[in-house]
């Protein structure tokens, strides 16, 4: 195999089948950009994309000191060098022209350019004045998951130590803060169990909510090439929606929106009344397996049937599936995280697996998935609403021990309450107590629930916003100071994916203008601000990102995230590492809890776990009556509806999420040529049933409508669920060309105008997929389609309605077997 492909119209490229139990063959992906020849290419320089969350590692090409084009990475185990379309066309948009280059500041109402200095001296001069007149809790901080674990553990000591606020939170959120309430109160502490390895073993695989083939492509790939090779794995796949995953599933379960807890109560009564239950693992590794018996003694695949709206034959036949498979594996994404019982419904997915003793070993495995690159460094660093290394904040003895680290007293780290979580901190904003938000490598303006609401906390008088980005978006359009970055490519900084493997990125090229690397930007204000330890030494002793790196491996130390056996030198030249890595495990660890629960522990755990219906703390007393040898906890949880359904003004469910080619807000993927292309405008998909009911066509202009707000479209008729609709989230109202505007009369494009302020109550992670909606016609179409893929969960319902969508010559990269391999990288 050395061939070209077009990437954009074969997003997954050629097939590499393999056996179950045999390793994944390689395969070199290379992209080089027009006119570039590979023998032109003067350095490869190591990196790890940062488009999704599997940390696909890869090379980048740069010619006189600019970027050139990507290649994967033969040597990792993640992706064994294989790249998803995200990840060979998106590195463009570094070198788009309408980067920030210089700070800017508001004067008069208008941002305005102006030096480091300037735009430093404001910030630092507005926290000292909220400091002394209003205290810590009147500056938060808003963060990401998309920059480096050496920026969020400098960001997290200095909010936390430095000025002393709980207001510290990444936009990790709106994204996979389920993922780590569901680790914390099955397991009692954050950490993946699992590993991608598993793929390789697993007999099924059942995907919940999440379509990997879109967001996560390049382990779709591995999938995919176990389905063509010996002894096939059977997927079972829930969604909605006709994806890709659901196409290639032996068992399809399409609900209703915001049933997910049924249909899962109804899978675990199943497995249990057919005994399909590994009795020995539950006695021996869990707590309350005899309150869920209790529990789902009577959600039948009848029962949940009417609830769903899927027939009970289809359930049986998915229990049946994971009752019998001999290594279950099971992904969760945002169809199970976005909704009203995210956590409920997480849990009850690790509860299949606690009863089937169906962990830690090779195939037998769970993936909490993250989506963003490096979410799971913001959670482990604390810079989402954790303390950093999953200390628990309810244990003093772990407060006093991070408090050891940084040479601070406990009472300077706010453990008086959980760390402010990101939607409260936006309430604080509206409501006045919060006074300075510093966004870092998020785009709220867009990305929130509920947008008119986000656009009128954000453009307040009172309140100070400083936006770190890397152009002027949606949110940066409404801030104070405007702080220009520099990304990927420009930086050097470590990542850890969805199964816990370290990669490091190095720095390739120079950053456009003055732009700077966030963590420069984090340690200026720190020096400015003269933050000092309980010694009068300064508070942060490290000075770039190695020494950064060196400075979290202390605070790892001991801690179940234990990065102090990885070294800079360690994770260059060869694959990522999984953490834990230490003195007793060098070379990683590929799975947790292979010989028992081991972070459940009273004493050691993360959290005392939460009321899933609440999302009340329990404390330790409870806990340890609950759990006292620190077992897993199998939490049983009933059914409850969404707290939206249609009705007459609003008959439809609405639903938003992502595509293949696009990623959140496209600040890059908008400037990647191939990419935007692929997917250049909004649309909204409705079944063909529904569409011939109002009387609808592919390509007709629509207005879909809910109590908060509206949005238009173009119209593509899938075979998605009758009776839902599903918009795309990434189109913000960025393009004034097209007449979008936040303040205009026209609705604009965005999602997220029409979702709503509210949150699961556990993860306090919102709802961006449950709603009730209203479908109207604004204008008919000219007989263009949608401007949607053809090659994804978009496929139009009538193949021949819609030309296929192709990237032509442009879109072309290579794809090379193991004969492609080069050993000159730098
Ligand atoms: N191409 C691309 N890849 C990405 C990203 C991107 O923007 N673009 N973003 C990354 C990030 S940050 C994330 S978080 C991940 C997200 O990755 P995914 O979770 O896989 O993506 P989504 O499209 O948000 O949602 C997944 C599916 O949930 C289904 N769904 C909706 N409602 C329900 C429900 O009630 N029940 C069930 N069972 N399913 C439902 C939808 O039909 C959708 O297909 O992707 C990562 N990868
Ligand atoms: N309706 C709806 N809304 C959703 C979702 C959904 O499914 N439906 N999904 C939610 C999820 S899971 C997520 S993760 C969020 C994502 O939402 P956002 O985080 O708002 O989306 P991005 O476009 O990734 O924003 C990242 C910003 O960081 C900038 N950036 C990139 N690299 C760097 C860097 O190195 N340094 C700095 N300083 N800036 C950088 C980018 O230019 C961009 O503006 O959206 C959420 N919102
Ligand atoms: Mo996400």
């Amino acid at each position: 195999m050395d061939d070209s492909v077009d990437r954009i119209a074969q997003p997954w490229g050629s097939r590499t089948p393999y056996g179950r139990h045999e390793p994944w063959p390689e395969r070199v992906d290379t992209y080089l950009m027009a006119g570039v020849e590979p023998g032109q290419v003067q350095r490869w320089v190591q990196a790890a994309s940062i488009l999704h969350s599997d940390g696909d590692a890869m090379d980048i090409a740069v010619v006189d000191g600019r970027m050139a084009g990507v290649r994967g990475r033969t040597d990792d185990r993640v992706n064994r060098g294989r790249l998803g379309p995200k990840d060979l066309f998106g590195w463009q948009a570094n070198a788009s022209p309408d980067r920030l280059t210089v700070p800017l500041v508001r004067e008069g109402g208008r941002l305005v350019e102006c030096d480091w200095d300037t735009a430093m001296g404001r910030i630092v001069a507005r926290s000292r004045e909220l400091l002394d007149e209003r205290g810590p809790g009147s500056i938060g901080f808003y963060t990401s998951g998309q920059l480096y674990l050496e920026e969020y553990y400098t960001l997290a000591v200095l909010a936390r130590a430095g000025i002393g606020t709980n207001h510290l939170d990444g936009n990790t959120r709106l994204c996979t803060a389920t993922a780590g309430e569901a680790l914390k109160e099955s397991f009692g502490c954050d950490g993946q169990p699992g590993s991608y390895d598993d793929i390789d073993h697993a007999d099924v695989i059942a995907l919940f909510g999440h379509n990997i083939a879109e967001t996560q492509p390049v382990q779709w790939m591995r999938i995919l090439d176990r389905l063509e090779g010996a002894d096939p794995p059977r997927l079972v796949c829930v969604d909605p929606r006709p994806t890709q995953v659901a196409r290639k599933a032996a068992v399809h379960l399409a609900p209703r929106l915001g049933t997910n807890v049924a249909l899962l109560n109804a899978l675990l009564h199943e497995i249990i009344r057919r005994d399909r239950v590994d009795h020995d693992y539950i006695a021996a590794h869990t707590v309350g397996f005899e309150e869920l018996a209790a529990r789902v003694k009577e959600c039948t695949p009848e029962w949940a049937a009417r609830i769903c709206d899927v027939p009970a034959a289809r359930i049986v036949e998915a229990a049946e599936l994971i009752g019998t498979a001999d290594r279950l594996l099971s992904t969760v994404l945002q169809g199970i995280y976005q909704s009203h019982q995210a956590t409920a419904a997480a849990v009850q997915i690790n509860n299949l697996h606690l009863v089937r003793g169906m962990l830690g070993r090779p195939g037998a495995g769970v993936l909490q998935m993250n989506g963003q690159p490096t979410a799971q460094n913001t959670r482990e660093c604390g810079a989402n609403g954790d303390l950093p290394g999953f200390r628990n904040w309810q244990n003093d003895s772990h407060v006093a021990d991070l408090a050891k680290v940084w040479k601070v007293e406990p009472s300077t780290i706010p453990h008086y309450a959980p760390p402010t979580h990101a939607m409260q901190m936006f309430r604080y904003a509206e409501q006045g107590s919060i006074r300075m938000l510093w966004i870092s490598g998020t785009n709220p303006a867009v990305s929130l629930p509920e947008l008119s609401r986000i656009r009128s906390i954000l453009g307040q008088d009172r309140l100070f916003t400083v936006v770190q980005d890397l152009f002027l978006t949606e949110t940066a359009q409404l801030a104070d100071v405007v702080l220009p970055a520099a990304t990927w490519g420009e930086k050097t900084g470590t990542s850890t994916n969805a199964d816990r493997t370290v990669h490091l990125s190095d720095k390739a090229v120079e950053p456009p203008g003055e732009a700077r690397p966030d963590l420069d930007i984090f340690l200026d204000y720190a020096a400015r601000m003269d933050f000092r330890d309980k010694d009068g030494g300064p508070l942060i002793t490290w000075h770039d990102p190695e020494s950064a790196f060196e400075a979290w491996k202390r605070c790892s130390a001991g801690r179940p995230c234990d990065y102090t056996g990885l070294t800079y030198d360690k994770l260059r030249g060869a694959s990522g590492i999984q953490w834990p890595c230490n003195e007793r495990a060098p070379d990683g660890t590929s799975r947790l809890y292979t010989d028992g629960i081991t972070w459940a522990h009273p004493d050691v755990c993360e959290s005392y776990g939460k009321d899933l219906t609440t999302g009340a703390t329990d404390d330790v007393v409870e806990y340890r009556s609950l759990n006292p040898d620190g077992k897993a906890v199998i939490k049983a949880a009933a059914y409850l509806p969404p707290h939206e359904m249609p009705g007459e003004q609003y008959p439809f469910q609405l639903t938003t999420g992502r595509t293949l080619y696009h990623f959140h807000t496209r600040t890059k993927t908008a400037r990647a040529p191939q990419l935007n292309a692929a997917a250049p405008d909004v649309w909204v998909e409705a079944s063909a049933a529904d569409a011939a009911t109002l009387g609808l066509d592919e390509g007709d202009l629509v207005e879909v409508s809910t109590p908060r707000g509206a949005l238009r479209g173009r119209l593509r008729v899938t075979d998605i669920r009758p009776g839902l609709l599903f918009v795309p989230f990434h189109y913000g109202y960025w393009d004034t060309e097209a007449g979008h505007g936040p303040d205009g009369d026209t609705p604009g494009r965005a999602a997220n105008e029409t979702t709503i302020t509210d949150w699961d109550p556990a993860s306090k992670q919102p709802l961006f997929k449950t709603a009730a909606a209203a479908l109207h016609l604004v204008e008919r179409g000219d007989g263009s389609p949608a401007p949607a893929p053809t090659t994804t969960a978009s496929a139009p319902s009538r193949a021949d309605a819609v030309p296929a969508t192709t990237g032509g010559t442009p879109a072309l990269a290579t794809q090379a077997g193991a004969a492609g391999r080069k050993e000159d990288t730098e």
